[in-house]
C-alpha cells in the first residue's frame, strides 16, 4: 500500500520440532539418499550430525560451534566410545556448522580431521543424511512446493473488464485514479483462454478482494483517487462489487486451479477506510488520530514519525490504524481473513505494508491457518504468507517477520537493487551484482521463499530504468514527477526489452518466486503511481514487445523444467505443440 505514500514509506518499515521417521540415527555428510526417512521436502528435514575426536588422555571433551544458541557457551558434552570422543548434532538439511573442541574444559583445538577452516573454527557445510526427521508441521512432499512458484500480479481494475454491468464510476475522481473496469471475471477469461500458462506463471497475486470505500479520497498529490486499488477496505465481510460476485471470485479461484495456477489474496490488514463500519461501531479497536497534542497521520515532519510510530500512525486521516494490541480487533481481522481464503479456497495471502501492524496478528494468522485450513486440504500444503516490506537495506529487519510460525518470505527490495543496478540501469559492474547474491542466497533461512522481482505497482515502470539513459537514476525513484504530465512512452528500440530479458534470466534462474508485475512481460511503459497502473495492453504489441514475452515464457519453460513438482506435476506449462488464442 503505497498509493498515497511512496516517498514517506521509505526505510519503516529451525530448530524444527520432529516427527520421528523410522528411528535410525545414521547419519553422514553427503549421504544423499532418500531410503529409510520419511518423505518431507528438504528445507523440513532435520539432520543429526555426529562429530568425533581422537582420544588419547583427555578428562573430558566438549562439542563447541553454532548448531544452537548457546553452542559456544555450553554446548554438547562428547562421550567416549572405543577410541574416541564422541557426541552429534541437530543440523537442517543442507546448514553448516562451525565448531571445536574444548578439551578438559580448556584448550580449544579445532577438528585435526577436518582440514576445511572458516573464521579459524572447523567447519562442515551443505550437510546432508540418509536418515532425517521431518518437521511437525511439514507439508505433505506431494503437495505444491512454493520454491517452484513464478507469481503473476494481477492488478484486477486494469486487467481485463470481463462484465462492464457491474463497472464502478467515483464522482470527481481523475481519470487515471478511477476504476477502469477490470473484474474477476476478466482475469478468469485470461486463466481459461491459457494466458497465464501460456507465459509460464503458476501463481496469481490477485489485488485486495474486499470491498472498498466508494468515495473519493486525496492522493496527497493533488489528484483525487477511488479504491480501485483495493487498499481502503470499508467492509471485510463483503467482496468488492466493482469487481463482480463473491460466486466470481470463487469461480476465478476454481479455474485457477483446474488450470494449475495458485491464487493468493492481498489483504490489507493496516487499516479501513473511515466509512467502514467496523470503525464507527469498535473505534477503541483503532489507534487515535489524535496523539501527542496533534494528529498522527504518518510523517516524517509531523507529530507522528513513520520510524517510531508505524504500527500506530494512520496512512492518511481518512485510514482509522488498526490496533491489533487489542484482542477483539485482533481476532475479527484474522477471522475475515481466514474467512475469505477459505471461502474462495485460495491458497495464501500477499500481506501489504506487513511491519506496520503488532506481530502478534501475524503469529495468530498463520496459527489459524495451521490448526484450522490444513487439515481440510490435502495433499496438506504450506499456505503460503509472503509479505510487503519496503526497505532495501536492513536485510535482518526484513528476516525478522519470517519464520515456521511467520511469513514463508517477503519482497526482496534489497535484492532488486543490486539487480537494477547491474543489469538493468548499469550504474555497478557485475561483480556487485555477484558480490552481493553470494550473501543473499541463503540469508534468509532454509525454508523461506523469497519473492524476488524487478517492477511492482508502488514504482515506475522498469522498462524506464532500462532504456539507454534511464529515465531515473534512483532505482527507488516514486516517479511521480512525471506520473500527470510528460507521461512516458514505450520505447521504440531492442535494447531496453533485451536489458529486461537479462533481469529476468536473473529472476528465473535463481533462488526465490520470480514475480511478474502486469504488464512487465511486455515492457508496458508508465511512470510513477497512478501511471504505473495502465490498463492491461492486449493488441497491436510492437516486435519488441512480443520479443519480450516470448523470452519470458522460454525462461518459465527452462525453470519449469527443472522445478521440484509434487502435487504440480500436472502439465501447467506450455509445449512447444499447444496452440492457444491470439492476442
Ligand atoms: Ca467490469
Amino acid at each position: 500500500m503505497r498509493l498515497l505514500l511512496s516517498v514517506t514509506f521509505l526505510l519503516l518499515a529451525c530448530g524444527p520440532t520432529s516427527r520421528p521417521n523410522d528411528g535410525g540415527v545414521d547419519a553422514g555428510v553427503d549421504g544423499g539418499s532418500d531410503a529409510g526417512s520419511m518423505a518431507c521436502l528438504e528445507p523440513y528435514r532435520t539432520c543429526q550430525q555426529p562429530f568425533t575426536f581422537r582420544a588419547l588422555d583427555e578428562q573430558s571433551v566438549t562439542l563447541r560451534g553454532n548448531f544452537a544458541p548457546d553452542g559456544w557457551t555450553v554446548g554438547v558434552p562428547m562421550t567416549k566410545q572405543g577410541g574416541q570422543w564422541v557426541a552429534s548434532v541437530s543440523v537442517p538439511w543442507g546448514g553448516a556448522v562451525q565448531y571445536k573442541f574444548l578439551v578438559n574444559n580448556a584448550i580449544w583445538v579445532t577438528d585435526p580431521a577436518n582440514p576445511a577452516l572458516l573464521d579459524g573454527n572447523s567447519v562442515v557445510t551443505n550437510l546432508t543424511c540418509t536418515t532425517w526427521t521431518c518437521a511437525a508441521d511439514a507439508p505433505d512432499p506431494a503437495a505444491f512446493d512454493w520454491r517452484d512458484a513464478v507469481i503473476y500480479f494481477v492488478f484486477v481494475d486494469r486487467f481485463v473488464d470481463g462484465d462492464p454491468t457491474t463497472n464502478c464510476h467515483v464522482p470527481n475522481v481523475d481519470p487515471a485514479g478511477q476504476y477502469q473496469g477490470g473484474d474477476w471475471k476478466g482475469v478468469t477469461s485470461r486463466i481459461t483462454d491459457g494466458t497465464f500458462t501460456r507465459l509460464g506463471v503458476n501463481t496469481l497475486w490477485v489485488t485486495v478482494p474486499v470491498t472498498n470505500a466508494s468515495v473519493g479520497g486525496s492522493g496527497g498529490d493533488g489528484h483525487l483517487y477511488s479504491g480501485y486499488h483495493g487498499y481502503w477496505p470499508s467492509d471485510l465481510e463483503s467482496v468488492e462489487s466493482c469487481f463482480g460476485s463473491k460466486q466470481d471470485l470463487v469461480d476465478l479461484v476454481s479455474a485457477a486451479h483446474q488450470h494449475g495456477l495458485k491464487v493468493l489474496f492481498d489483504f490489507a490488514m493496516v487499516h479501513v477506510h473511515q466509512s467502514a463500519a467496523v470503525f464507527a461501531q469498535h473505534p477503541d479497536w483503532f489507534w487515535p488520530l489524535s496523539y501527542n497534542g496533534g494528529t498522527c497521520v504518518c510523517d516524517d515532519q509531523g507529530v507522528c514519525p513513520w520510524a517510531t510510530t508505524a504500527q500506530r500512525c494512520w496512512f492518511a486521516d481518512y485510514l482509522p490504524h488498526w490496533n491489533y494490541t487489542v484482542a477483539a480487533a485482533r481476532d475479527y481481522s484474522v477471522d475475515r481473513a481466514l474467512k475469505l481464503l477459505v471461502d474462495a479456497n485460495a491458497d495464501g495471502f500477499r500481506l501489504d505494508a506487513i511491519k506496520h501492524v503488532d506481530d502478534s496478528w501475524l503469529t495468530q494468522l498463520r496459527s489459524r491457518l495451521t490448526t484450522e485450513v490444513l487439515p481440510t486440504r490435502a495433499p496438506r500444503p504450506r499456505l503460503y504468507l509472503v509479505g510487503e516490506t519496503f526497505e532495501f537495506g536492513n536485510r535482518d529487519f526484513i528476516k525478522s517477520f519470517l519464520g515456521d510460525e511467520r511469513l514463508d518470505g517477503q519482497f526482496d527490495f534489497p535484492l532488486r537493487l543490486a539487480l537494477l543496478q547491474s543489469v538493468v540501469m548499469r550504474q555497478t559492474p557485475m561483480s556487485s551484482l555477484k558480490s552481493f547474491v553470494d550473501g543473499n542466497d541463503d540469508f534468509y533461512g532454509p525454508r523461506a521463499v523469497m519473492s524476488t522481482w524487478v517492477g511492482n505497482h508502488d514504482l515506475p515502470r522498469v522498462i524506464h530504468f532500462a532504456e539507454d539513459t534511464p529515465m531515473w537514476s534512483d532505482p527507488y525513484t516514486n516517479g511521480k514527477d512525471r506520473s500527470w504530465l510528460n507521461q512516458p512512452q514505450l520505447p521504440n528500440y531492442r535494447r531496453p526489452f533485451e536489458r529486461l530479458a537479462n533481469a529476468f534470466a536473473f529472476l528465473f534462474t535463481s533462488r526465490g518466486a520470480p514475480l511478474i508485475y502486469y504488464g512487465d512481460e511486455i515492457g508496458l511503459p508508465g511512470a510513477g503511481d497512478p501511471d504505473n497502473r495502465r490498463m492491461m495492453q492486449w493488441t497491436g504489441l510492437t516486435a519488441d514487445q512480443q520479443w519480450l514475452e516470448d523470452r519470458i515464457s522460454k525462461l518459465a519453460a527452462i525453470r519449469a523444467a527443472t522445478r521440484r513438482c509434487g502435487e504440480a506435476c500436472a502439465p501447467r506449462f506450455r509445449s512447444a505443440t499447444t496452440p492457444g488464442p491470439t492476442r
